[in-house]
């Protein structure tokens, strides 16, 4: 009896060992090389600071990072006198001389930015800081990791029979990197601590114990660089000595040594370069060096975790999962491993903790990793999809709070696009084109066709409308609602009335960095133009009525609402991505504007507009699957909304092949340290594909929060838990099995009815089948005009799943559980 006993307690013991040793394995990133390249460096960050760590036992490497280390000096580039031109192009559209049309955009905005003006500045690195150990040159036994479930990377390594250790963090609570060293015998750590810059202004120098790193951002077009940082390098030892010379500090024979950097600018706001960055950096490594280690450290993971612990994934596991990261992104297309496609949404989660926090910088092109002056795109804010898609797993993902970077840059917008809208289009409100920067530039970038799409602010502003879906904070929608008008009466404003059905549209405008003919794209009522006022206008209505304010306001919207064209069904049976039945057939470019509709909008419902749906559905098979790494992390969200999980799998796949070694092209693809490549390293496709598998698991819109809409059957069984659905709702944990659910809590934030839209058939307390409208408010479906559909166009019908839908009154606090019925 006793020994059947222990025998249990045995196996048990071992059973949780394996299963604290499988979930140990499980979000990590793990090599058995030091990188040999940027994109295998490892990224940290805790929202201002960042570092990509490279891992090299006799040279570490920590490429560094302040968000607000940007070329360039504050100032706006909205070009004088062009609202004329403006009204000329509009003229030119209206009667049907596009390339003339066109033409007068390129000369009133060329490709190359005018003396007086600039197209947006780059965002640059502060540079590196080294960590020399001459002797370390010949090592066995090494690992290197990136924990994301405790934010931490680890690099180990042997020397002459001794372990060493380094263990690195950009600490949420401190603010500073924190590096500790460590080895198994005693007196072992010997090497030196230097910094290096590309910036033209930099220095590096000694004080007593510290080294000092000092520079000036980049001036580039006619803006001086006014951006100054200072980095101080701190240590503590134990055991062994430290040395100081000119620029380099040496530490001999220590047990251990715990080094901090603190980076600091002369940033205050868009406007204002006041701060003392030597004084900022100094106050902050003082104070972070009261702290020892073991708190600075524990004090690190529950700030970080705060967030990233409220969403688990369980999509499965294989022997996969054992080997180094590298070799699975290379296996991953052959071989079965969806605990990699969990690793890429935590990772996903990871980055964007680690790169937007409340009080900061949004996230740019590549977060806040970029080891250039110059990077590509200059790194800043390109808005026209970029941007918006950083911020896609923000609510779903359960991580609202990253998402107030972004808010507070549309606050500075909503002042500095005043200039624009009333410059150059002679219009209340506010607006920006293309891009932005850390100065909050409205104006054109990259020319008269690139640059030519007023939308910023129409899209931008759909992330405030979200937020309040999700969280219901009347207060929030408060504070922004003048962000929201402001973007609502610009578009009042600039409307024009085309003449053949007097529809009202903006013009000009393009269906971004697409072409209807040889080099022109310059167009009027472009489908995503269409789509994206209607989402302004019903936004700031349905806000008027949550907050009971500006009557008046919102009837003149609604007037202009019902004025915009309806959506057009073209003679390929394609969604029209222009007014006109432009679209061509063999076009396979990387953006598909008018598919906002589908996703992110929820205009398109394959139960309530079948025929856009399968449109849309056209649109996207023409355009085919593999392209930029956004692109692609965009087609796994349109996917999972056409209810095709397979399809939307077979898109991860593509997004998760081995990044192709060329710096550029329309490629993309994974890089061994997960980043995304466009190529080159773009964030936006981690974030895109993370959206993506969020999609495939749960949606809310069309009026209903959808259980597993897009399951692949590769995802046979799993579970997850803490994803958000709109009006408040939570999924306490969810578990499927054979693709069906077995059992779901949800947790309700706000209260009120949840409609359910699920495959298998529910059993449960308070369950009762839906009927009519959802009265839930978060639920509205907006009204959308049937399709003018060509008389060339095939339409076959598209087939949707069977479905079951059902209402719960839930209370405030409240939660509820169901389970399949057999
Ligand atoms: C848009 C895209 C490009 C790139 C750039 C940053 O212009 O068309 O592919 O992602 O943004």
């Amino acid at each position: 009896m006793k020994i059947i006993k222990y025998k249990r307690v045995a196996g048990f013991l071992f059973f949780m060992l394996f299963a604290i040793q499988l979930n140990a394995q499980k979000l990590i990133l793990k090599y058995d090389k030091p990188a040999s390249n940027w994109n295998e460096a490892l990224p940290i960050g805790n929202g201002r600071l960042g570092a990509m760590i490279f891992g090299n036992p006799q040279k570490e490497e920590l490429q560094l990072n302040e968000e607000t280390i940007w070329a360039g000096e504050p100032g706006n580039n909205v070009p004088k006198n062009t609202f004329g031109n403006i009204e000329a192009i509009r003229k030119l559209i209206f009667d049907k001389k596009y390339k003339e049309a066109q033409d007068l955009s390129n000369e009133t905005f060329p490709r190359q930015a005018p003396k007086d003006l600039n197209y947006g500045m780059p965002y640059q690195t502060a540079g590196s800081v080294w960590f020399d150990f001459p002797e370390h040159e010949k090592f066995s036994n090494y690992k290197r990791d990136l924990d994301i479930e405790n934010a931490v990377t680890s690099v180990s390594y042997k020397v002459n029979g001794i372990s060493y250790k380094r263990e690195i963090l950009a600490s949420f609570s401190d603010d500073v990197i924190i590096v500790k060293l460590t080895a198994d015998k005693k007196k072992s750590i010997s090497f030196s601590i230097t910094s290096t810059s590309p910036q033209v202004l930099n220095s590096v120098k000694t004080s007593e114990n510290r080294l000092i790193f000092a520079g000036t951002s980049g001036s580039t077009d006619n803006k001086i660089g006014r951006i100054n940082y200072v980095g101080q390098v701190g240590c503590i030892l134990k055991g062994g000595t430290l040395t100081v010379k000119a620029d380099k500090l040496f530490i001999d024979k220590a047990d251990e040594v715990v080094i901090r950097i603190a980076l600091a600018t002369n940033f205050k706001n868009y406007k204002e370069l006041s701060e003392n960055p030597f004084q900022k950096s100094e106050a902050v490594l003082e104070k972070a060096s009261q702290k020892n280690y073991a708190t600075a450290y524990q004090n690190h993971v529950s700030a970080y975790q705060k967030y990233f612990n409220r969403v688990s994934l369980n999509l499965g596991d294989s022997p996969q999962s054992k080997k180094t990261t590298d070799v699975r992104i290379k296996e991953f297309n052959a071989s079965y491993d969806p605990q990699l496609v969990a690793l890429y949404f935590q990772f996903g989660r990871y980055l964007l903790v680690s790169s937007s926090q409340p009080g900061n910088q949004p996230a740019n092109l590549q977060g806040i990793w970029n080891h250039k002056l110059s990077p590509p795109w200059d790194s800043k804010y390109t808005v026209n999809i970029n941007t918006e898609m950083n911020y896609w797993p923000a609510e779903t993902t359960n991580l609202s709070e990253m998402h107030q970077p972004l808010f507070s840059m549309l606050k500075d917008l909503a002042v500095t696009g005043q200039e624009s809208a009333k410059e150059m289009y002679h219009a209340r409100g506010w607006n920006l084109h293309h891009n932005t920067d850390l100065w909050r530039i409205t104006g054109i970038v990259d020319g008269g066709f690139y640059g030519m799409w007023p939308m910023g602010g129409a899209w931008l502003t759909q992330h405030l409308w979200q937020h309040y879906l999700y969280t219901g904070d009347t207060a929030f929608l408060k504070e922004y609602y003048p962000v929201m008008k402001g973007a609502a009466q610009f578009y009042l404003d600039v409307l024009q009335e085309e003449p053949e059905k007097k529809w009202l549209v903006v013009s000009p405008s393009i269906s971004p960095e697409n072409t209807y003919q040889g080099g022109v794209g310059v167009s009027a009522g472009t489908t995503m133009d269409n789509q994206l006022v209607f989402d302004v206008f019903n936004n700031i209505i349905n806000a008027c009525k949550v907050l009971e304010t500006d009557r008046n306001f919102a009837d003149s919207v609604a007037v202009a609402l019902k004025r915009l064209p309806p959506m057009q069904i073209g003679q390929h049976s394609q969604l029209q991505e222009w007014l006109h039945d432009w679209d061509k057939l063999n076009d396979k470019h990387r953006h598909i504007s008018h598919l906002y509709g589908l996703f992110p909008s929820g205009q398109l419902s394959p139960l309530r507009t079948p025929e856009l749906v399968e449109a849309a559905k056209n649109t996207l098979i023409s355009r085919g699957d593999v392209s930029t790494g956004w692109s692609m992390g965009w087609k796994v969200n349109w996917w999972a909304r056409l209810l095709d999980g397979n399809k939307a799998f077979k898109l991860i796949k593509d997004q998760l092949r081995p990044a192709p070694m060329e710096s550029k092209g329309e490629s993309g693809g994974t890089y061994p340290n997960l980043f995304d490549a466009h190529p080159p390293f773009q964030i936006d496709g981690n974030f895109g594909c993370t959206a993506g598998i969020s999609e495939m698991l749960l949606q809310s819109y069309d009026g209903v929060v959808h259980l597993l809409p897009a399951l692949p059957d590769e995802w046979e069984k799993g579970n997850v838990a803490g994803l958000k659905a709109q009006g408040g709702f939570e999924i306490g944990e969810m578990k499927w099995d054979k693709g069906k659910i077995i059992s779901v809590t949800i947790k309700s934030n706000l209260g009120g009815n949840l409609r359910l839209r699920s495959h298998s058939k529910l059993k449960g307390k308070g369950l009762t089948f839906a009927k009519g409208e959802n009265p839930n408010s978060f639920f509205k479906i907006p009204d959308i005009q049937n399709p003018i559909i060509s008389a060339k166009a095939k339409l076959i019908g598209i087939k949707s799943p069977k479905v079951f839908e059902y209402d719960i009154k839930m209370e405030k606090g409240g939660s509820c559980t169901f389970y399949a019925e057999e």
